[in-house]
């Protein structure tokens, strides 16, 4: 079989990507011991789909964490992890999607729109690119998310307002930790687990001071969940 390729973007903050949809390809690959090899792409419009992650696999090129997983559970002859097939699956399809969907536009503010993350963005952008481009490729970056965010109706929202659904969705996130055996999926981490933990790690990791990011940090429950998931093992 062709080798996979799975491009991201760059590693930072002691993650092996920045990107929070290309982490859960990352963690869900290592841990079903499926061998790729990650090549680093911060231009996300070189992908099929214009969004990171992508893999390639000698003609194929696919986009879109969901569809990639799909198509290389059912390459290992696995059923599709996307599917529901019980209620408790139901259960966990809605939480998987309030964090792909809603607290991934929360993340999206806290580093795009909040001061100090905006701060550090500026930082690492500028480390990345030369130095006449960089302060542009900062400015288009940052009206392109605050566009965004302004159309789905996020940062239309009091800053209060979307700290308080940041934490509501945290909370719910440790309630339901504290309550199964460690993992969100029933039988081991599985696509629940890396979707999520794709969207909250790099809260739990990046130095600035943000107040949903250190209200994960105050969340034990959720440390040693993500301790946990950061081996990158295979179950196998
Ligand atoms: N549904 C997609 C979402 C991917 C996504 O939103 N990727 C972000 C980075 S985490 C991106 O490429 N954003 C660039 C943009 O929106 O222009 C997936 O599951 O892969």
């Amino acid at each position: 079989m062709e080798q996979l390729r799975v491009f991201t973007f760059a590693p930072g903050w002691g993650l092996p990507t920045v990107g929070p949809f290309a982490l859960k390809l990352l963690g869900w690959l290592d841990w079903n011991g499926i061998v790729y090899r990650q090549e680093i792409e911060n231009r996300s419009d070189r992908g099929p789909m214009g969004k990171s992650p992508w893999i390639e696999q000698g003609n194929l090129r696919l986009g879109d964490s969901d569809i990639i997983i799909r198509y290389l559970a059912a390459q290992q002859g696995q059923p599709d992890p996307t599917l529901c097939r019980t209620a408790a699956q139901v259960g966990n399809f809605g939480l998987r999607i309030a964090f792909e969907e809603r607290f991934h536009q929360i993340l999206e503010w806290e580093l795009f729109v909040y001061p100090a993350g905006r701060h550090e963005m500026r930082k690492i952008i500028l480390a990345q690119t030369p130095p006449v481009i960089g302060p542009l490729v900062f400015r288009a970056m940052t009206r392109h998310f605050a566009r965004q965010l302004h159309a789905r109706g996020i940062a239309r929202l009091p800053a209060a307002e979307i700290v308080a659904e940041g934490q509501r969705l945290l909370d719910a996130l440790a309630l339901k930790l504290a309550h199964g055996d460690g993992w969100l999926d029933p039988d081991g981490p599985g696509l629940t687990d890396f979707a999520v933990w794709g969207q909250v790690a790099q809260m739990l990791c990046w130095p600035m001071q943000t107040p949903v990011a250190d209200y994960a940090k105050s969340l034990p429950v959720l440390q040693a969940w993500h301790n946990r998931l950061s081996k990158r093992e295979s179950a196998g």
